[in-house]
């Protein structure tokens, strides 16, 4: 009976502690830059990954024709012209994942050009490091409880 309780315990524990609001914020914002290479049809890289909050630079190069990224919802695009590079500054201020593409008609298989854009927030390492504390002082306790 005593061992089942405890037990319960730790899975409630678990539970706050992977889903409750932190009490301490994200990893601060960070400055972000990304160098994509655009080409007929496909950006490379073609996915980025940034922290709510993190103030994102990308420094588009076209290398064959022009090219464009505009990213979805935040409403923002930019335009290289052949063999230049252009840039684009914004403040990832709303977490999701956001296609990117191509805003410049740039040929046949244009509108497959497509990329990604993932907005999280960084709290992962705080929680993943207290589920490994509990996970540790539940096998602890419930093995003093045995003997
Ligand atoms: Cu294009």
């Amino acid at each position: 009976m005593r061992f089942s309780i405890s037990l319960l315990l730790f899975v409630m524990a678990g539970l706050v502690v992977a889903f409750a609001p932190l009490p301490v914020p994200a990893i601060a914002p960070q400055e972000r830059t990304f160098q994509i290479d655009a080409r007929q049809f496909a950006y490379s890289p073609s996915e980025l990954k940034v922290n709510e909050g993190d103030t994102v630079t990308i420094q588009l190069i076209s290398t064959d024709v022009v090219h464009g990224i505009y990213v979805d919802d935040y409403d923002i695009s930019v335009e290289a012209d052949p063999g230049q590079s252009a840039t684009l500054t914004f403040v990832a201020d709303k977490p999701g994942s956001f296609r990117f593409r191509c805003n410049v008609t740039c040929g046949a298989m244009h509108p497959f050009m497509i990329g990604k854009l993932t907005v999280g927030t960084n709290n992962w390492l705080y929680r993943s490091i207290g589920l490994a504390v509990l996970a540790v002082l539940g096998v602890t306790v419930s093995r003093k409880q045995e003997t």
